[in-house]
């Protein structure tokens, strides 16, 4: 992480230099499939793999904060995490609410998405042990053919003393990781950025100071991290995770029977998510839970040389302060990316990736359609029936 307060004001770099030259390295497929309703919108998630944009006024943002308080009246722990609440009626209750706010919001800003989960998370103040260390989120959708977003809504001002989040630019198109369960401690199964994560960490990260309000959309495949929050207030955020509209919700769970296989999970009850998480699912799976597929999947471990084009020491988010109150507010909102202390890193020509066919998932994941008709062929065995 870059110390702003290291700066020595060296030289600006156009944002869009640096940004296209990640892109210009992910040697994952990013599917055709729209993301965002706006055009531009769309070409900068596809590009960064993520995008700020005002989403929640100061009502719905004190509304949403009276609401948390009421559910999590006394959190002794660190960090919470609404939807892994063992009591489904509360569970539910969450989710109604910040729909009822969030997503009128939302979801006109997405192309033909719904909403898949609404949770709140908190940081609560003065942590010691609540980073967030660097990681790819579950898989929930058919990512040959769709994206899945994440909008994560902090309900007070976020920056670096509170726990805001940090994001690795350009990562959703790094490598076709399907995030699998079980996911423990941060080490999705399989986990190929594990000999990188210190690395990007150190170099990669960009800070995402933000008003309380704004929405910062990523990708499901984008890196993402956040850092303790030292400050006496909690940091108290909403986080919503869409997929596509006309598709179902799906995990994946390395197959009980083969090695190197990964069963896609069709998830038929949305208030069952918590049973995959940081344990296995019990097998055979539970009613919510309905077989549909398998994939063939052994991740290649990425390398310090695979990651290290997109490690620009120097380079800080500066977020600009605009007006909150106005929801969905379309300008010029720009994220600039300048340099704070040293030059930037030559950037490499070398191909930084592994070759398509270093990279397990069978077929790596193709350019989707729009609208594809069928199946892809990297599922290799459909099941007309769950388990
Ligand atoms: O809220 C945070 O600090 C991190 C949340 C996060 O990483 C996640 O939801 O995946």
């Amino acid at each position: 992480m870059v110390d702003p307060s290291e700066s020595n004001s060296a030289e600006s770099v156009a944002t869009s230099s640096y940004l296209d030259s990640i892109s210009a390295y992910g040697k994952a497929g990013v599917p055709e499939a729209p993301v965002f309703a706006d055009p531009e919108h769309d070409a900068a998630f596809r590009r960064d793999g993520y995008i700020i944009l005002p989403l929640l006024n100061e009502e719905e943002v004190a509304e949403l904060l009276k609401l948390h308080s009421t559910f999590n009246p006394n959190q002794q722990s660190e960090f919470d995490t609404t939807i892994f609440n063992p009591d489904p009626s509360y569970r539910t209750g969450v989710r109604v609410e910040i729909d009822r706010i969030v997503q009128p919001r939302a979801l006109p800003l997405l192309a033909n998405y719904k909403r898949a989960v609404s949770n709140f998370i908190n940081k609560r103040h003065e942590t010691k042990n609540a980073r967030v260390w660097i990681h790819q989120d579950y898989t929930f959708v058919d990512q040959s053919r769709y994206s899945g977003v994440h909008v994560w809504i902090p309900l007070v001002d976020v920056d670096e003393t509170n726990g805001c989040m940090s994001i690795y630019p350009g990562t959703h198109s790094l490598i076709n990781h399907i995030s699998a369960q079980p996911y423990q401690s941060y080490q999705c199964f399989p986990n190929p950025y594990e000999n990188v994560s210190q690395m990007l960490e150190k170099g990669g990260a960009v800070a995402a100071p933000m008003k309380a309000g704004y929405g910062l959309f990523f990708n499901e495949r984008t890196l993402h991290s956040s850092g303790e929050n030292y400050t006496g207030i909690d940091r108290v955020v909403v986080n919503c995770a869409y997929i596509p509209e006309d598709e179902p919700m799906y995990l994946y769970a390395p197959s009980p029977e083969e090695d190197g296989v990964l069963d896609m999970v069709e998830l038929l009850d949305i208030s069952f998510l918590h049973l995959m998480h940081q344990k296995p699912l019990p097998v055979p799976y539970p009613d919510a839970f309905k077989l549909v597929g398998t994939v063939n999947y052994k991740p290649t471990m990425l390398t310090q040389d695979d990651i290290k084009h997109m490690l620009r020491p120097g380079y800080v988010h500066v977020h600009e302060v605009e007006d909150p109150n106005a929801p969905n507010w379309h300008s010029d909102h720009t994220i600039s990316v300048e340099t704070v202390s040293a030059a930037p890193t030559p950037i490499e020509v070398a191909s930084p990736v592994a070759e398509p066919a270093a990279v397990a998932v069978a077929e790596p994941v193709a350019v989707a359609t729009a609208a594809p008709a069928s199946k892809p062929s990297w599922i290799r065995k459909l099941f007309g029936r769950g388990n």
